[in-house]
């Protein structure tokens, strides 16, 4: 018997079907970030990352044009089993036109959507409201200046063009994220005024209905960014009340908090009240640092929240972290997987039974089996999985991600 054969069996006795837990688990793409692949820094300009975030860290092989980020993510992609999404920002446009922000089209894109579709890979869309220098002032679309404001709600708008053409070409929603660094580095006087400007902004940017089968919107919330530690205009209960009330999505990412305060106790809310949930999920170590997602406990927590209650059909799991310390494809199989893994591994508990001893108060049970459920091979199930998708099992990813760093990637300078 094969270590899968030996899982399933283990599993079956505790009332779960590993084949079903591995038809759901290819059901859940993960939206990839695209960033991850050259450090935030995209095609359009030669300008440097602003909006208070910052990536550490200068591994070579970083990413310098579209074509390298697409053969990046060929190999990537042929690393992580089954199919996903590719999370664009508006600065990988791929194009020789001279185009500022609001100007960008679904033809700037058209490289990337002729991928995608050949790939099989939705798309999803970011407009970049940062490392610009209309964004200089710390403020984007909630800024006092009317023509800051203006042109960010242009880009805004024609973003949600650019996306759905993605919806369009791909045949699945894309999911245009829209988060503004619009911040305070001291103490602001008027904390209201901003936001009552970006609530008003935002209102024209959606104020074009559009087609939920080709495209969705989602506000992003933080609590501070580097230069922008005093106030935050998109907070929490700003980005929160503004989806629920415009029937948008809230997208939390998991750095967007206080350092002990976690997202996985707040999908269940939110979901409550919105319709659709997107995720960026992270690791902060210490502040929003974006290091390279691992299995931890949190991660599982998301996955359980998702998993458990069927949250995972309305929620939109992207990731969002750029690690320039190591190999940047490396750093998106770990992550891309370490998510997949903590998912399949919520498929793999026997939910019901738990919340019946929940239910009828028996907690010392539930405690006792979860603590149990911990140790089953759920890394058997995985390894079948990559397996039937033919993707490598285990560790063996790392020698094919050597060969390109030493064929391909080992002659990018800088
Ligand atoms: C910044 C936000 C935002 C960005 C990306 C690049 O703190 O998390 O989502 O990381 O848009
Ligand atoms: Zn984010």
């Amino acid at each position: 018997m094969n270590n899968y054969e030996l899982a399933k069996e283990m599993y079956a006795s505790i009332g779960v079907d590993t084949e079903e837990a591995i038809a759901r688990l290819a059901r859940a793409p993960i939206s990839i970030h695209c960033w991850q692949g050259d450090d935030v820094k995209g095609f359009l300009f030669n300008r440097a990352l602003s909006g208070g975030i910052q990536t550490t860290g200068n591994y070579p092989g970083r990413a310098r044009t579209a074509e390298e980020l697409r053969a990046d993510l060929d190999l990537a992609l042929s690393l992580i089993p089954g199919q996903h999404r590719l999370s664009l920002h508006a600065i990988y446009a791929d194009t020789d036109e001279e185009v500022d922000l609001p100007e960008l089209a679904p033809r700037h894109f058209a490289t990337w959507m002729d991928w995608a579709a050949e790939k099989k890979l939705g798309l999803d869309y970011n407009p970049t409201c940062f490392s610009h220098p209309m964004a200089d002032s710390g403020m984007t679309i909630s800024s006092a200046d009317p023509a800051v404001r203006d042109f960010w709600i242009a880009h805004c708008k024609t973003s949600r063009d650019v996306s759905e053409a993605f919806g369009r070409r791909t045949g699945t929603p894309s999911l245009t994220n829209f988060w503004f660094p619009d911040g305070s580095k001291d103490i602001p006087v008027d904390r209201e005024g901003p936001r009552a400007r970006m609530a008003a902004a935002l209102d024209q940017v959606f104020a074009e209905k559009k087609d939920r089968a080709l495209h969705l919107d989602a506000l992003e919330s933080k609590v501070f960014g580097i230069g922008a530690e005093s106030y935050t205009v998109a907070s929490n209960e700003f980005a929160l009340a503004y989806a629920a009330t415009r029937d948008i999505a809230y997208t939390l990412d998991s750095g967007h908090f206080h350092p002990t305060e976690v997202i996985s106790d707040k999908i269940s809310s939110v979901l409550l009240f919105t319709k659709e949930l997107s995720l960026h999920v992270s690791r902060p170590v210490r502040w929003d640092s974006d290091h390279v997602v691992i299995m931890d406990d949190e991660l599982q927590a998301i996955a359980h929240a998702l998993v458990r209650t069927n949250l995972l059909d309305r929620t939109h799991v992207g990731l969002d972290y750029f690690d320039a310390s190591i190999n940047r494809i490396a750093a998106w199989v770990i992550g891309t997987r370490n998510m997949q893994k903590a998912l399949l591994r919520a498929m793999l508990e026997p939910t019901k039974a738990l919340m019946e001893s929940e239910l009828a108060g028996d907690f010392t049970a539930r405690l006792a089996l979860v603590e149990e459920y911990k140790t089953y091979p759920f890394g058997a199930v995985y390894d079948e999985y990559c397996r039937r998708m033919n993707v490598p099992v285990r560790e063996g990813w790392l020698a094919e991600v050597r060969r390109y760093e030493r064929d391909v990637l080992s002659n990018r300078n800088a």
